[in-house]
């Protein structure tokens, strides 16, 4: 059975890269243990103006801690940080940018969750989605699952515990054309663009599917194709989800897997980040419904 060190060596990842990945990757089973004695809601907003969950900030500060004493990164973006965090110390140039734990408002529902992270090789962490290196997210379901690309398609991993290493979940991961749609925001604040979206999803038989956490909702789009969107909203007209932390990795896996994200006009792989917590309005999924999406926007 291939295991997630080896992939990576397949692909002719180099090795700092190959333990950066890995290192990560295996936060996740002590980050795991750590959400039975952090369930509930800190006092503490996050940047983005949002209150923090206790194991938001205990993610955050874990991944810190381990990625800075690892001499793998140079500088690391953090959805729950207020600025860049530059570390002296690095033999590399990797710049990484990571969600520390997406969709933490299910915490205390016990719903799935999970880490989202992105690497550049130089450049700092305010390059397009286009520049990453690799990107990869986990997510704590029944499993522990990681999907990972580093530019040569998608593959799936699962946390096997007893023998302490990844294994193969699956390969070549192609996200079929679907007919599902989960949506953000409240529908008396969309906009008449997404208004239109949704109609053409309603009258086309589309099914509603929508959790709550982003990494989970996209995570799903790989098995069954379809769409997760966040518009942009009469009170944020930029949407809620972050370019750097959520837009951006989730938008190289699953265009690597062969479908699309856009903000409605434009790919979001190709926006330059203005800056660390820039928000986008966004629709990713099955590229067929994405080009769809495009055409109703370009005609409204
Ligand atoms: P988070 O990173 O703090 O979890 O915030 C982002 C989350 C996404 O995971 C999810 O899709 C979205 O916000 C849900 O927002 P809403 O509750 O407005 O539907
Ligand atoms: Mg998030």
């Amino acid at each position: 059975m291939l295991i997630l060190r080896r992939y990576l060596e397949s692909c002719g990842c180099e090795p700092d890269l190959v333990e950066l990945i890995r290192l990560i990757a295996r936060q996740m089973e002590t980050i795991r243990k750590a959400f039975l004695e952090n369930q509930t809601f800190e006092r503490t907003l996050n940047p983005s103006g949002e209150l923090q969950t206790q194991m938001d900030t205990w993610a955050d500060e874990h991944l810190i801690k381990v990625v800075g004493n690892s001499g793998l990164v140079r500088e690391l973006a953090s959805e729950e940080q207020p600025d860049i965090i530059r570390f002296d110390n690095s033999r590399t140039d990797y710049c990484m940018v990571m969600d520390p734990l997406d969709g933490s408002s299910l915490i205390s529902t016990n719903l799935a969750v999970g880490t989202i992270v992105g690497i550049y090789e130089g450049g700092g962490v305010l390059q397009p989605g286009s520049k990453l290196r690799a990107a990869f997210y986990t997510l704590f379901g029944p499993l522990t699952v990681l999907v990972v690309s580093v530019g040569k398609g998608v593959q799936s991993f699962a946390w096997d515990q007893e023998n302490e290493h990844y294994l193969l979940l699956r390969t070549g991961i192609s996200i079929p054309e679907g007919k599902q749609y989960g949506t953000g925001g409240l529908r008396m604040e969309w906009l008449p663009e997404h208004v239109r979206v949704i109609d053409y999803f309603d009258q086309s038989g589309f099914k509603v599917r929508y959790s709550g956490s982003f990494v989970a909702d996209c995570h799903q789009l790989l098995t069954y194709g379809g769409i997760y969107s966040y518009p942009g909203t009469t009170k944020n007209p930029e949407g809620k989800l972050r370019l750097l932390f959520e837009a951006i990795p989730l938008g190289f896996i699953i265009t690597q897997a062969g479908g699309r994200i856009t903000d409605g006009k434009r790919n979001i792989l190709e926006i330059v980040p203005e800056k660390q917590h820039q928000t986008t309005p966004l629709y990713i999924g099955s590229k067929g419904i994405i080009e769809k999406i495009e055409e109703i926007y370009s005609s409204s």
